[in-house]
């Protein structure tokens, strides 16, 4: 029987739908019809198996899914034995810790004899434990936010994105404890088909990335402006020059970077390239 790898990942929430697509990028179909436990994948020895986020560390370490998608924080937060893979670069966001906005911050002392209340209490212990706080912590699994607001806790320890949450409960963020974002996790004793299985998606996974805000860029010029307009493209490597069926003029084509289009784009112009059109970039393949 063919060997296939089992991705574990979120079956609903803010991780599926980026887990779902990113899969479908590395060009991974999944057989369609209604979404069952497990579903299989049409053209990749894969299965993917649908579960709640708190689950996948522990379904991985065990087992259960060979690898799979999920916040760092829950990595962190269960300390199951699974290797990072890989960073996937969305969800992002930071597990900090927040204190009402009307109260002086005088920096960590201030979190001494205090009760925090969070989700994530054993990210919260090391931390305090490391930095020698003596704090209380109250564990509670939804609403973290509105703990200080009802007298349950002094300060919280939550996951903040944009920090609309926060100031929406008069709270201010105080210290970053962890960055986190998505994470491809593996089981650490993969066969080696599996882990074959799992460099070939890690693969595909960086060509993708790769090609993440970039974009191929194609404009024409006259001969004589070509090195002056090349100087200006950054590229992968050289750029492409091509002669146009127009006497005296070529076909420039280069890879640029989405942060500094405009910019470059003003300086082609002002140097006399012309016909300039830009597509995006599916995939890049080192
Ligand atoms: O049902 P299941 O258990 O699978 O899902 P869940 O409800 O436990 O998790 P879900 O889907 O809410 O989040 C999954 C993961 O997304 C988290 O573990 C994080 O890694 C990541 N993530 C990214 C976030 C956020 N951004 C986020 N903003 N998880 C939660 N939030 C919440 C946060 O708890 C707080 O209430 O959003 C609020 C803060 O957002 P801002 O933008 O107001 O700062
Ligand atoms: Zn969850």
């Amino acid at each position: 029987m063919e060997t296939k790898i089992r991705i574990a990942i979120q079956t609903k929430g803010r991780l599926n739908e980026d887990s779902v697509q990113l899969l479908k990028e590395a060009g991974i179909k999944m057989v369609s019809g209604k979404r069952k436990l497990i579903s299989a994948a049409k053209n990749f020895p894969m299965e993917v198996l649908f579960l709640r986020d708190d689950d996948i560390p522990q379904s991985v370490a065990d087992g259960l899914a060979d690898i799979g998608i999920v916040g760092l924080n829950e990595v962190l937060e269960k300390k199951q034995n699974v290797n990072i893979a890989k960073e996937l670069g969305f969800s992002r966001c930071r597990v900090s810790l927040a204190i009402p906005k009307s109260d002086e911050y005088t920096g960590l002392n201030y979190f001494e004899s205090k009760k925090i209340a969070t989700s994530y209490p054993v990210i919260l212990q090391d931390f305090l434990t490391e930095k020698k706080i003596d704090a209380e912590i109250h564990e509670i699994s939804g609403s973290v936010e509105i703990a200080p607001g009802i007298g349950l806790a002094d300060a919280i320890f939550d996951i903040v994105s944009s920090g609309s949450t926060l100031v929406s409960n008069r709270l201010k963020e105080v210290e970053v404890v962890t960055p986190s974002e998505a994470v491809l996790v593996a089981n650490p004793e993969l066969s080696e088909e599996k882990q074959a299985i799992l460099d070939e998606l890690i693969f595909r996974i960086e060509s993708v990335q790769r090609a993440e805000g970039k974009k191929y860029i194609l404009l024409n010029a006259p001969n004589d402006k070509v090195d002056e307009i090349i100087a200006l493209l950054p590229g992968m490597k050289s750029p492409t020059v091509l002669p146009l069926a127009e006497q005296g003029w070529s076909s420039v084509h280069s890879v640029l970077n989405e942060n500094d289009f405009w910019e470059i784009i003003g300086k082609l112009k002002a140097a006399g390239a012309q016909g300039i059109l830009t597509i995006p970039i599916e995939k890049m393949i080192m």
